[in-house]
Protein backbone atom coordinates (compact mmCIF):
# COMPACT_ATOMS: atom_id res chain seq x y z
CA UNK A 1 0.00 0.00 0.00
CA UNK A 2 1.07 4.05 -0.64
CA UNK A 3 0.30 5.55 2.61
CA UNK A 4 0.58 9.06 3.54
CA UNK A 5 1.74 10.40 7.21
CA UNK A 6 0.77 13.57 8.48
CA UNK A 7 1.76 13.72 12.25
CA UNK A 8 3.90 16.52 14.82
CA UNK A 9 7.38 16.14 14.08
CA UNK A 10 8.12 16.69 17.52
CA UNK A 11 9.42 14.35 20.46
CA UNK A 12 5.58 14.16 21.59
CA UNK A 13 3.97 11.06 21.82
CA UNK A 14 1.68 11.34 19.19
CA UNK A 15 4.82 12.13 16.76
CA UNK A 16 6.88 8.91 18.02
CA UNK A 17 4.00 7.00 17.33
CA UNK A 18 3.51 7.71 13.93
CA UNK A 19 6.72 7.70 13.22
CA UNK A 20 7.51 4.02 14.47
CA UNK A 21 4.25 3.67 12.66
CA UNK A 22 5.85 4.37 9.39
CA UNK A 23 8.81 2.62 9.68
CA UNK A 24 7.27 -0.35 10.73
CA UNK A 25 4.89 -0.18 7.32
CA UNK A 26 8.14 0.49 5.59
CA UNK A 27 9.71 -2.50 6.78
CA UNK A 28 6.97 -4.85 5.60
CA UNK A 29 6.79 -3.51 2.56
CA UNK A 30 4.38 -0.52 2.25
CA UNK A 31 5.56 2.35 0.68
CA UNK A 32 5.22 4.97 3.24
CA UNK A 33 5.07 9.27 2.80
CA UNK A 34 5.72 11.33 5.59
CA UNK A 35 4.17 15.03 5.18
CA UNK A 36 4.59 17.44 7.72
CA UNK A 37 6.59 20.80 8.74
CA UNK A 38 9.82 19.50 9.23
CA UNK A 39 12.04 15.65 9.62
CA UNK A 40 10.17 13.91 12.93
CA UNK A 41 12.36 13.20 15.69
CA UNK A 42 12.25 8.99 15.08
CA UNK A 43 13.02 9.87 11.45
CA UNK A 44 16.61 8.87 11.45
CA UNK A 45 17.53 5.68 9.28
CA UNK A 46 17.32 4.96 5.42
CA UNK A 47 14.86 2.55 3.86
CA UNK A 48 13.85 2.55 0.36
CA UNK A 49 10.04 2.55 1.23
CA UNK A 50 10.21 5.68 3.23
CA UNK A 51 9.89 9.36 2.04
CA UNK A 52 9.53 12.61 3.88
CA UNK A 53 7.64 15.53 2.39
CA UNK A 54 8.34 19.02 4.18
CA UNK A 55 5.19 21.53 4.05
CA UNK A 56 6.36 24.99 2.74
CA UNK A 57 4.72 27.72 4.65
CA UNK A 58 6.48 31.40 2.66
CA UNK A 59 6.64 33.93 4.99
CA UNK A 60 4.47 36.85 4.08
CA UNK A 61 4.07 39.83 5.67
CA UNK A 62 0.61 40.19 5.87
CA UNK A 63 0.11 36.90 7.97
CA UNK A 64 0.54 37.11 11.41
CA UNK A 65 -0.15 33.64 11.66
CA UNK A 66 0.73 31.77 8.81
CA UNK A 67 -1.63 29.28 7.37
CA UNK A 68 -0.29 26.15 8.00
CA UNK A 69 -3.51 24.19 7.35
CA UNK A 70 -3.81 25.51 3.68
CA UNK A 71 0.31 24.70 2.87
CA UNK A 72 -0.78 21.23 4.74
CA UNK A 73 -3.38 20.35 2.72
CA UNK A 74 -1.60 21.33 -0.57
CA UNK A 75 1.13 19.18 -0.04
CA UNK A 76 -1.29 17.05 1.00
CA UNK A 77 -3.06 17.19 -2.52
CA UNK A 78 0.47 16.96 -4.36
CA UNK A 79 1.83 13.93 -2.24
CA UNK A 80 -1.34 11.89 -3.04
CA UNK A 81 -1.32 12.91 -6.73
CA UNK A 82 1.73 12.40 -7.36
CA UNK A 83 2.93 9.88 -6.05
CA UNK A 84 -0.32 7.66 -6.18
CA UNK A 85 -0.97 7.27 -2.34
CA UNK A 86 -3.97 4.94 -1.50
CA UNK A 87 -4.63 6.66 2.02
CA UNK A 88 -3.98 8.72 4.28
CA UNK A 89 -3.63 8.17 7.99
CA UNK A 90 -3.26 11.60 10.36
CA UNK A 91 -2.48 11.55 13.39
CA UNK A 92 -4.13 13.93 16.18
CA UNK A 93 -7.21 15.50 15.11
CA UNK A 94 -6.39 19.47 15.09
CA UNK A 95 -5.29 20.62 12.64
CA UNK A 96 -4.23 17.12 10.53
CA UNK A 97 -7.84 15.61 10.27
CA UNK A 98 -9.29 18.93 9.24
CA UNK A 99 -6.58 20.16 6.63
CA UNK A 100 -7.29 15.93 5.53
CA UNK A 101 -10.26 17.14 4.55
CA UNK A 102 -10.07 19.75 2.45
CA UNK A 103 -7.61 17.51 0.63
CA UNK A 104 -10.18 14.80 0.31
CA UNK A 105 -12.38 17.83 -1.24
CA UNK A 106 -9.89 19.10 -3.69
CA UNK A 107 -9.09 16.09 -4.91
CA UNK A 108 -12.49 14.67 -5.16
CA UNK A 109 -12.98 17.65 -7.37
CA UNK A 110 -10.12 16.58 -9.71
CA UNK A 111 -11.78 13.42 -9.86
CA UNK A 112 -9.47 11.64 -7.15
CA UNK A 113 -11.08 9.63 -4.37
CA UNK A 114 -8.55 9.26 -1.31
CA UNK A 115 -9.73 7.48 2.48
CA UNK A 116 -8.33 9.39 5.67
CA UNK A 117 -8.17 7.55 8.79
CA UNK A 118 -7.63 9.73 11.91
CA UNK A 119 -5.80 8.56 15.12
CA UNK A 120 -6.68 10.49 18.40
CA UNK A 121 -4.00 10.46 20.48
CA UNK A 122 -5.41 12.22 23.85
CA UNK A 123 -4.49 15.57 24.29
CA UNK A 124 -6.72 16.60 20.99
CA UNK A 125 -9.40 15.05 22.95
CA UNK A 126 -9.17 15.75 26.30
CA UNK A 127 -8.02 19.26 26.50
CA UNK A 128 -7.18 21.32 23.59
CA UNK A 129 -10.49 19.75 21.25
CA UNK A 130 -12.64 20.76 24.11
CA UNK A 131 -11.96 23.85 23.83
CA UNK A 132 -15.02 26.16 22.23
CA UNK A 133 -12.40 27.73 19.79
CA UNK A 134 -11.40 23.75 18.30
CA UNK A 135 -15.02 21.61 19.07
CA UNK A 136 -16.90 22.46 16.21
CA UNK A 137 -13.72 21.64 13.45
CA UNK A 138 -12.65 19.20 15.75
CA UNK A 139 -16.23 17.30 15.43
CA UNK A 140 -16.69 17.51 11.87
CA UNK A 141 -13.13 16.12 10.71
CA UNK A 142 -13.58 12.99 12.98
CA UNK A 143 -16.82 12.37 11.41
CA UNK A 144 -15.59 12.94 7.93
CA UNK A 145 -13.11 10.57 8.58
CA UNK A 146 -13.26 7.32 6.47
CA UNK A 147 -12.31 5.36 9.47
CA UNK A 148 -11.05 6.73 13.21
CA UNK A 149 -8.36 5.04 15.71
CA UNK A 150 -8.44 6.03 19.38
CA UNK A 151 -5.12 4.98 21.27
CA UNK A 152 -7.30 3.48 24.86
CA UNK A 153 -10.85 2.52 25.47
CA UNK A 154 -10.74 5.70 27.75
CA UNK A 155 -10.22 7.93 24.66
CA UNK A 156 -12.85 6.13 22.26
CA UNK A 157 -15.31 6.56 25.49
CA UNK A 158 -13.82 10.18 25.99
CA UNK A 159 -14.48 11.12 22.61
CA UNK A 160 -18.33 9.59 22.35
CA UNK A 161 -18.94 11.85 25.95
CA UNK A 162 -17.41 15.15 25.05
CA UNK A 163 -18.26 15.12 21.05
CA UNK A 164 -21.15 14.16 19.06
CA UNK A 165 -19.31 12.19 17.05
CA UNK A 166 -21.32 9.40 14.91
CA UNK A 167 -18.82 7.20 13.58
CA UNK A 168 -17.59 4.02 14.80
CA UNK A 169 -13.52 4.27 16.43
CA UNK A 170 -11.86 1.55 16.92
CA UNK A 171 -9.18 1.02 19.54
CA UNK A 172 -5.58 0.09 18.60
CA UNK A 173 -3.21 0.71 21.19
CA UNK A 174 -0.01 2.55 21.20
CA UNK A 175 3.06 -0.39 20.70
CA UNK A 176 6.83 -0.95 21.34
CA UNK A 177 9.97 -1.50 19.35
CA UNK A 178 11.03 -4.43 21.83
CA UNK A 179 14.44 -4.53 19.62
CA UNK A 180 15.01 -1.00 20.60
CA UNK A 181 13.61 -0.86 24.28
CA UNK A 182 15.38 -3.24 25.99
CA UNK A 183 17.27 -3.50 28.77
CA UNK A 184 21.31 -2.59 28.00
CA UNK A 185 24.35 -3.09 30.08
CA UNK A 186 25.15 0.85 31.54
CA UNK A 187 26.27 0.05 34.73
CA UNK A 188 28.80 2.60 34.81
CA UNK A 189 26.21 5.18 34.21
CA UNK A 190 24.54 3.76 37.10
CA UNK A 191 27.80 3.57 39.14
CA UNK A 192 28.27 7.43 37.68
CA UNK A 193 24.84 8.09 39.00
CA UNK A 194 23.93 6.38 41.88
CA UNK A 195 27.45 5.77 43.73
CA UNK A 196 26.88 4.29 46.96
CA UNK A 197 23.89 1.72 45.52
CA UNK A 198 20.92 4.49 45.57
CA UNK A 199 17.84 3.52 43.55
CA UNK A 200 17.21 5.49 40.43
CA UNK A 201 13.95 7.09 39.95
CA UNK A 202 13.04 8.84 36.63
CA UNK A 203 10.11 10.37 35.04
CA UNK A 204 10.24 10.69 31.17
CA UNK A 205 7.87 14.16 29.73
CA UNK A 206 7.23 17.36 27.29
CA UNK A 207 6.90 19.13 31.45
CA UNK A 208 3.83 20.55 30.58
CA UNK A 209 1.10 21.07 33.93
CA UNK A 210 -1.10 17.76 32.92
CA UNK A 211 1.98 15.86 33.65
CA UNK A 212 2.00 16.55 37.48
CA UNK A 213 5.90 17.37 37.88
CA UNK A 214 5.15 18.76 40.85
CA UNK A 215 3.69 15.18 42.28
CA UNK A 216 6.98 13.40 40.68
CA UNK A 217 9.22 16.07 42.84
CA UNK A 218 7.28 15.10 45.78
CA UNK A 219 7.23 11.99 45.59
CA UNK A 220 10.72 11.87 45.20
CA UNK A 221 11.16 14.45 48.64
CA UNK A 222 9.35 11.89 50.72
CA UNK A 223 10.88 8.69 48.78
CA UNK A 224 14.54 9.78 49.88
CA UNK A 225 13.60 10.28 53.33
CA UNK A 226 12.59 6.53 53.84
CA UNK A 227 15.44 5.42 51.03
CA UNK A 228 18.09 6.74 49.95
CA UNK A 229 17.67 7.57 45.60
CA UNK A 230 18.23 9.95 43.10
CA UNK A 231 15.85 11.60 40.38
CA UNK A 232 16.44 11.79 36.54
CA UNK A 233 14.24 14.26 34.78
CA UNK A 234 14.32 13.41 31.03
CA UNK A 235 12.50 16.03 28.81
CA UNK A 236 11.98 19.89 28.79
CA UNK A 237 8.65 22.18 28.26
CA UNK A 238 7.29 25.02 29.83
CA UNK A 239 7.09 23.45 33.44
CA UNK A 240 10.52 22.99 33.67
CA UNK A 241 12.04 25.81 35.10
CA UNK A 242 9.54 26.28 37.58
CA UNK A 243 10.76 22.82 38.87
CA UNK A 244 14.25 23.00 39.03
CA UNK A 245 13.51 25.76 41.60
CA UNK A 246 11.32 24.02 43.54
CA UNK A 247 13.71 21.08 43.49
CA UNK A 248 16.25 24.05 44.83
CA UNK A 249 13.73 24.96 47.93
CA UNK A 250 13.20 21.68 48.59
CA UNK A 251 16.57 21.36 48.98
CA UNK A 252 17.25 18.05 46.99
CA UNK A 253 19.02 19.69 44.02
CA UNK A 254 22.06 17.65 44.27
CA UNK A 255 20.02 14.48 43.87
CA UNK A 256 17.90 15.36 41.10
CA UNK A 257 19.47 15.83 37.56
CA UNK A 258 17.60 17.58 34.27
CA UNK A 259 18.98 15.69 31.51
CA UNK A 260 16.72 17.68 29.05
CA UNK A 261 15.89 16.17 25.73
CA UNK A 262 17.56 12.52 25.06
CA UNK A 263 17.09 10.82 21.86
CA UNK A 264 18.69 7.36 23.50
CA UNK A 265 16.05 7.59 26.40
CA UNK A 266 16.57 3.26 26.44
CA UNK A 267 19.98 4.10 27.56
CA UNK A 268 18.48 5.73 30.54
CA UNK A 269 15.59 3.31 31.47
CA UNK A 270 18.51 0.49 31.36
CA UNK A 271 19.29 1.77 34.33
CA UNK A 272 16.09 2.83 36.35
CA UNK A 273 14.52 1.21 39.24
CA UNK A 274 11.51 2.74 38.78
CA UNK A 275 9.19 5.18 36.55
CA UNK A 276 6.72 7.70 37.71
CA UNK A 277 3.83 9.35 35.94
CA UNK A 278 1.28 10.83 38.33
CA UNK A 279 -0.19 12.61 35.44
CA UNK A 280 -3.57 15.11 35.46
CA UNK A 281 -4.73 12.89 32.09
CA UNK A 282 -2.96 10.24 29.79
CA UNK A 283 -4.76 8.80 27.06
CA UNK A 284 -2.18 5.77 27.33
CA UNK A 285 1.26 6.43 28.64
CA UNK A 286 3.68 5.62 26.10
CA UNK A 287 6.78 6.78 27.90
CA UNK A 288 5.25 4.09 30.80
CA UNK A 289 5.40 1.66 28.19
CA UNK A 290 8.65 2.18 26.70
CA UNK A 291 10.09 2.21 30.43
CA UNK A 292 8.04 -1.49 31.30
CA UNK A 293 10.23 -2.67 28.28
CA UNK A 294 13.44 -1.66 29.86
CA UNK A 295 11.91 -3.62 32.74
CA UNK A 296 10.89 -0.60 35.17
CA UNK A 297 8.11 -1.03 37.10
CA UNK A 298 5.68 1.55 37.41
CA UNK A 299 4.19 4.47 39.80
CA UNK A 300 1.30 6.26 38.06
CA UNK A 301 -1.83 7.57 38.51
CA UNK A 302 -5.17 6.26 37.78
CA UNK A 303 -6.21 8.91 35.08
CA UNK A 304 -7.08 8.07 31.42
CA UNK A 305 -5.90 4.94 29.95
CA UNK A 306 -3.85 4.07 32.29
CA UNK A 307 -5.78 1.42 33.78
CA UNK A 308 -5.17 -0.38 30.70
CA UNK A 309 -1.50 -0.62 31.04
CA UNK A 310 -0.03 -0.84 33.93
CA UNK A 311 -1.73 -3.72 35.89
CA UNK A 312 -2.16 -2.93 39.88
CA UNK A 313 0.26 -4.47 42.03
CA UNK A 314 1.78 -6.51 39.02
CA UNK A 315 3.96 -3.85 37.15
CA UNK A 316 3.00 -1.26 39.71
CA UNK A 317 0.70 0.61 41.64
CA UNK A 318 -1.79 3.31 40.15
CA UNK A 319 -3.12 5.94 42.78
CA UNK A 320 -5.31 8.69 42.80
CA UNK A 321 -4.15 11.81 41.21
CA UNK A 322 -2.40 13.75 43.68
CA UNK A 323 -2.50 11.47 45.77
CA UNK A 324 1.22 11.83 46.92
CA UNK A 325 1.08 10.10 50.08
CA UNK A 326 -0.09 6.68 48.38
CA UNK A 327 2.04 6.96 45.68
CA UNK A 328 5.27 7.04 48.24
CA UNK A 329 4.12 3.81 50.32
CA UNK A 330 3.71 1.50 47.04
CA UNK A 331 6.98 3.24 45.67
CA UNK A 332 8.56 1.81 48.73
CA UNK A 333 6.77 -1.38 48.75
CA UNK A 334 8.26 -2.01 45.01
CA UNK A 335 11.52 -0.65 45.64
CA UNK A 336 12.24 -3.57 48.85
CA UNK A 337 14.66 -6.20 47.58
CA UNK A 338 12.49 -8.74 47.97
CA UNK A 339 9.62 -7.26 45.37
CA UNK A 340 11.66 -5.29 43.24
CA UNK A 341 13.07 -8.76 40.50
CA UNK A 342 9.40 -9.66 40.52
CA UNK A 343 8.28 -6.13 39.34
CA UNK A 344 10.43 -5.93 36.91
CA UNK A 345 9.65 -8.96 35.18
CA UNK A 346 6.26 -8.34 35.39
CA UNK A 347 7.01 -5.06 33.58
CA UNK A 348 8.75 -6.85 30.89
CA UNK A 349 6.12 -9.31 30.57
CA UNK A 350 3.28 -6.79 29.93
CA UNK A 351 5.09 -4.28 27.83
CA UNK A 352 5.46 -7.81 25.59
CA UNK A 353 1.73 -7.82 25.02
CA UNK A 354 2.41 -4.04 22.94
CA UNK A 355 4.79 -5.64 20.68
CA UNK A 356 5.03 -3.85 17.15
CA UNK A 357 4.85 -6.85 16.22
CA UNK A 358 1.66 -7.58 17.34
CA UNK A 359 -0.01 -4.57 16.81
CA UNK A 360 1.24 -3.75 13.37
CA UNK A 361 -1.08 -6.11 11.81
CA UNK A 362 -4.37 -4.85 13.14
CA UNK A 363 -3.36 -1.46 11.90
CA UNK A 364 -2.72 -3.19 8.13
CA UNK A 365 -6.11 -5.03 8.74
CA UNK A 366 -7.68 -1.72 10.04
CA UNK A 367 -6.19 0.39 6.30
CA UNK A 368 -7.37 -2.48 4.57
CA UNK A 369 -11.00 -2.60 5.55
CA UNK A 370 -11.13 1.25 5.57
CA UNK A 371 -9.89 1.24 2.05
CA UNK A 372 -11.87 -1.35 0.13
CA UNK A 373 -15.02 0.40 2.90
CA UNK A 374 -14.73 3.58 0.90
CA UNK A 375 -14.25 2.22 -2.30
CA UNK A 376 -17.57 0.14 -2.45
CA UNK A 377 -19.21 3.73 -1.67
CA UNK A 378 -17.23 5.72 -4.24
O1 LIG B 1 2.08 12.94 26.44
C1 LIG B 1 2.14 13.99 25.83
O2 LIG B 1 2.04 15.05 26.36
C2 LIG B 1 2.30 13.98 24.33
C3 LIG B 1 1.02 13.54 23.73
C4 LIG B 1 0.86 13.98 22.32
O3 LIG B 1 -0.20 14.56 22.13
O4 LIG B 1 1.69 13.78 21.44
O5 LIG B 1 0.90 12.14 23.91
C5 LIG B 1 -0.39 11.60 23.78
O6 LIG B 1 -0.28 10.59 22.79
C6 LIG B 1 0.54 9.47 23.14
C7 LIG B 1 0.66 8.57 21.94
O7 LIG B 1 -0.60 8.06 21.56
C8 LIG B 1 -0.03 8.80 24.39
O8 LIG B 1 0.75 7.68 24.75
C9 LIG B 1 -0.05 9.80 25.54
O9 LIG B 1 -0.67 9.20 26.66
C10 LIG B 1 -0.85 11.03 25.14
N1 LIG B 1 -0.73 12.06 26.17
C11 LIG B 1 -1.73 12.44 26.94
O10 LIG B 1 -2.84 11.96 26.87
C12 LIG B 1 -1.42 13.49 27.95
Amino acid sequence: MKIGIVCYPTFGGSGVVATELGKALAKVGHQVHFITYSQPQRLDFFNENLYYHEVNIPAYPLFQYPPYESALSSEMVHVVKYMNLDLLHVHYAIPHASSAYLAKQILAAQGIHIPVITTLHGTDITLVGKDTSYEPVVTFSINQSDGVTAVSEFLKNDTYRHFKVTKDIEVIPNFIDLERFKKQEKDHFKTAICPNGEKLIVHTSNFREVKRIDDVVMIFHKLRQHLPSRLLLVGDGPERARIEKLCRQLGMFEDVRFLGKLDAIEEVLSVADLFLMPSQSESFGLAALEAMACEVPLITSNAGGLPELNVQGVTGFMSNVGDVDDMVQNALHILHEDNLPTFKANALARAKEFDITKILPDYEAYYERVVAESKALA
